[in-house]
């Protein structure tokens, strides 16, 4: 197909690229983590955003390849950002074609391996819809990835049917409040009380939580009294190219 032909070019000429987006702690700004987000940096429709072509490359058969490209990337990116936030985190989003090859823990290993970078630093970022399609392929390689540190986190958490019974089985680190829940938090009532279950019901299982989507100082301060600590969104940057993350990770310090 032309998309597939397009996107071996795309890997073959470096044309895509990682955009990071800061994740804080609320209370003093502090530089976390970071999410890795990609970006296409197209010849002759510029630069696109995973919703331009992401359902494509899922459907498609370089999604294998182009994770592998990401996880790689992130992961060495994220050995450079730590010489100057020693403790910082790199999240790394999944296509589920990552389970379908069997190979995931395999390759994430050999990653953390070939990049120097600690498993504690890596956080995996899987969907609920990915988790759906792919559940019988993905429990044991995530279990696997998790007893060796690295950060299992579901993100959009809360937008689909299955969110609270994934929790039983899935080896978590991390909950993402999706942003949905996040964008009128301050007037809506039942978005409210959904954030403050969804952080009662991290710090019960004793995991972590994130808002994301968080854009206004009233919605931050809102995080806040439900307890969330840590938090990402345009408040308190948008994503940006590894070099303006260093000029970020530069004014921190
Ligand atoms: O960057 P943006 O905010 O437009 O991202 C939109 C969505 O695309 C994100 O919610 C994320 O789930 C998905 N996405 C972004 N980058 C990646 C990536 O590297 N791999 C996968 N599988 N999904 C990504
Ligand atoms: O959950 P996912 O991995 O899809 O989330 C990342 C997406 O959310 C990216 O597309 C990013 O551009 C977008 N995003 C991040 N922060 C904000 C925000 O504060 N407001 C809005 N509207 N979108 C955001
Ligand atoms: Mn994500
Ligand atoms: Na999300």
């Amino acid at each position: 197909r032309a998309f597939e032909s397009e996107l071996r070019r795309a890997i073959d000429g470096n044309e895509f690229e990682l955009f990071y987006q800061p994740q804080v702690r609320i209370a003093d700004r502090a530089l976390l983590g970071v999410e890795a987000l990609l970006r296409w940096r197209h010849p002759v429709h510029g630069l696109l955003s995973p919703d331009d072509f992401l359902p494509t490359v899922e459907s498609g058969l370089l999604a294998p390849e182009i994770g592998r490209w990401v996880m790689e990337t992130a992961c060495a990116d994220a050995v450079g950002m730590r010489r100057k936030v020693p403790d910082l985190i790199v999240g790394v989003n999944v296509f589920g074609a990552q389970f379908s090859t069997g190979q995931l823990a395999i390759d994430v290993a050999a990653v953390l391996d070939r990049t120097g970078l600690p498993p504690e630093a890596l956080e995996l970022e899987i969907t609920e819809n990915i988790v759906l399609r792919h559940d019988d392929t993905m429990l044991a390689p995530l279990r696997a990835l998790r007893k060796t540190g690295v950060g299992i986190a579901f993100d959009d958490f809360g937008t689909g049917f299955a969110s609270l019974s994934l929790l039983k089985r899935y080896p978590l680190s991390r909950l993402k409040i999706d942003r949905s829940f996040i964008r009128e938090i301050c007037t809506d009532r039942v978005d409210a009380a959904v954030v403050n279950a969804m952080v009662y019901l991290a710090t019960s299982l004793g995991v972590e939580v994130i808002a994301e989507g968080v854009e206004t100082e009233a919605q931050r301060d809102l995080l806040r009294a439900c307890g969330c600590s840590t938090a990402q969104g345009y408040l308190f940057g948008r994503p940006m190219p590894i070099t303006d993350l260093n000029a970020y990770l530069s004014q921190d310090a």
